[in-house]
């Protein structure tokens, strides 16, 4: 299979080169070069193991000696469902290793987006855990498996039953393929999705790299530093800002936190001695509130990240006085664009914004519904391009004519203002999905799936604002003929196998969607008013 290319224009390319962003390392080059500065440091601690830096690098060559002996071949795309563990690393790097693609779902995924991340993909692997979380993947992989004829190669880590283990693969003496260029596409991310289904992200190993490497300066990360992943570890805000990866780079050691909720997350902080995590705000509350009345000592936590969502500026002053530690938020995006308040800002830029960009060389363009810059200072539709934002989805040309400029701009939908300090407040969106906790729903996604149902005749999905959860979805429901039981719509969603955040919270039946005499709506302005008109009624 041919590289994958993510293309900046060659004058651009060229500067970030010089400027000495883009370094012409890979992946796994970053591993190998921590694992021989430190090979005898811990690097990762999971459930499943702890290994050293130099263990990790020798599990990760002996997958990737597996995978090849498999019959995988440089440039194949490998779809990679793993809870928060030690092998999550080990099973990624040997995929870099072997020049493979892995392309990051998250736990959460099931069939409906298993299948369609292997298809878009064009993958011919999927690596999965045995269980986590009282779910079992191997059931999942064999009904994938049935769907998805060009899906050769199922490895379970773990228990695998009937299927191939991942760690059964014969390694022996098999050569290990040269490694791939720095400037190819390392593996696919996936996006939260406004329209549609997720698309996929190609991230090259220079601009990635960059992006982790200069956010772990930022972060102060040292090989002193305790990382844990909290949050997903597929997600981009612990894989990269800095997260693991920014970690490894760091020298810095890993742990990985199989659930983060209060009551797990505090004891690992306690054994481990964490100093740095990364939240969404509704956890951060959740472990704000729950600070006052632990028996663990987290007194090591030194920095707690939030992102993913918007953290209001209330919450967000509460936390050093609650945790004991110093707050950083982050404004970022699996795209590219990462933004961090600094650790010795002021307070008032650390609470009431959302941070500045990593990189010098990081356009930031705020305009208007017309395209045009707005005055400083106001609100607008932010759009960005830089040494590490992509300028193409892998595979998706209409989503790829939606957003971005012509001239190379990622239109990201969120409403942003800038501070005359240069730093961005998040103020709103432009785009229909729901930022539930951090994950992002397309409400045309679930649109679809309720019109599948016969007793659906129309459908709108809305973001409601909730206490706990930043966002609910609100499904409005037209009935066709007698309305479906709540219940029963909920379940045919679950059935439609589709990851469980993405089930409506809450669904309203409506008789009718005409909201004025105007005649036909677009779906936004329609979800739009739908969604003001509930707020009004409660
Ligand atoms: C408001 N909205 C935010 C914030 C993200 C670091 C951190 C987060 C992500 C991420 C990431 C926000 N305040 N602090 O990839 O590397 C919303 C915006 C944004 C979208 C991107 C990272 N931080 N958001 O959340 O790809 O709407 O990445 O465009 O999942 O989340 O979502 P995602």
């Amino acid at each position: 299979m041919l590289p994958l290319r993510q293309t900046w224009p060659q004058h651009l390319a060229d500067r970030y080169r010089e400027k000495g962003y883009w370094r012409g390392e890979t992946m796994f080059g970053v591993l190998r070069r921590t694992a021989a500065a430190y090979p005898e440091n811990l690097a990762v601690v999971g459930t499943d193991g702890r290994w050293t830096y130099r263990e990790l690098f020798e599990r990760a060559e002996r997958i990737a000696r597996g995978l090849i002996a498999a019959g995988l071949a440089p440039g194949d795309r490998v779809v990679v469902q793993l809870p928060n563990c030690a092998a999550f690393l080990s099973v990624v790097f040997g995929l870099f290793r072997a020049g493979l693609i892995p392309v990051f779902s998250l736990p959460a995924h099931r069939e409906a987006e298993i299948t369609h991340f292997l298809r878009r993909a064009e993958a011919v692997g999927y690596i999965l855990a045995d269980r986590h979380g009282g779910f079992d993947y191997r059931e999942l992989a064999r009904k994938v498996r049935q769907q998805v004829t060009a899906l050769r190669h199922v490895f379970v880590v773990g228990e695998a039953e009937e299927l191939q283990g991942l760690d059964d693969l014969p390694a022996g003496e098999m050569a290990l393929p040269d490694e791939p260029r720095p400037d190819s596409v390392a593996f696919l991310q996936i996006s939260g999705g406004s329209t549609g289904l997720s698309k996929l992200i190609p991230r090259t190993h220079d601009d990635y790299i960059y992006s982790f490497r200069a956010s772990a300066e930022i972060c102060g990360m040292t090989p002193d530093t305790v990382f844990m992943a909290s949050l997903p570890v597929a997600h981009n805000f612990p894989m990269s800002s800095p997260g693991v990866f920014g970690a490894i780079y760091a020298g810095a050691r890993i742990v990985m936190c199989p659930s983060p909720s209060p009551e797990t997350a505090f004891q690992w902080i306690e054994t481990e001695r964490v100093t740095m995590t990364g939240l969404v705000p509704p956890l951060a509350l959740l472990w704000m509130q729950a600070a006052g009345r632990t028996a663990f000592d987290i007194s090591s936590l030194d920095v707690l990240q939030v992102g993913g969502a918007k953290f209001a500026p209330e919450a967000a002053r509460r936390v050093s006085s609650t945790l004991r530690c110093r707050l950083q938020q982050v404004f970022g995006m699996a795209e590219g664009l990462v933004n961090y308040t600094r650790l010795d800002d002021p307070e008032d830029l650390v609470t009431e914004t959302q941070g500045r960009p990593i990189s010098p060389d990081d356009e930031i363009l705020i305009v208007d519904d017309m395209g045009q810059p707005v005055p400083a200072g106001e609100r607008g539709l932010l759009l960005t391009r830089g040494p590490y934002t992509i300028r193409a989805y892998h595979n998706d040309p209409s989503a790829n004519q939606r957003a971005f400029t012509e001239d190379g701009y990622y239109r990201t939908g969120d409403i942003v203002r800038m501070t005359p300090e240069g730093y961005l407040v998040v103020e709103g969106r432009a785009g229909d999905h729901i930022n539930r906790a951090g994950e992002k729903i397309s409400a045309e996604e679930i649109e679809d799936h309720l019109l599948a149902h016969p007793g659906v005749f129309d459908a709108a999905v809305v973001a409601i604002p909730d206490p706990y959860l930043g966002e609910r979805s609100c499904a409005f429901v037209i009935p066709n003929g007698p309305k479906p039981a709540t219940a029963d719509l909920k379940a045919f969603i679950r059935g439609r196998g589709l990851a469980e955040f993405k089930v409506p919270d809450q669904i309203v039946f409506a008789e009718s969607f005409e909201t004025t005499a105007v005649g036909k709506v677009s779906r936004k302005v329609l979800r739009q008013r739908l969604r003001d008109a509930l707020l009004l009624r409660e």
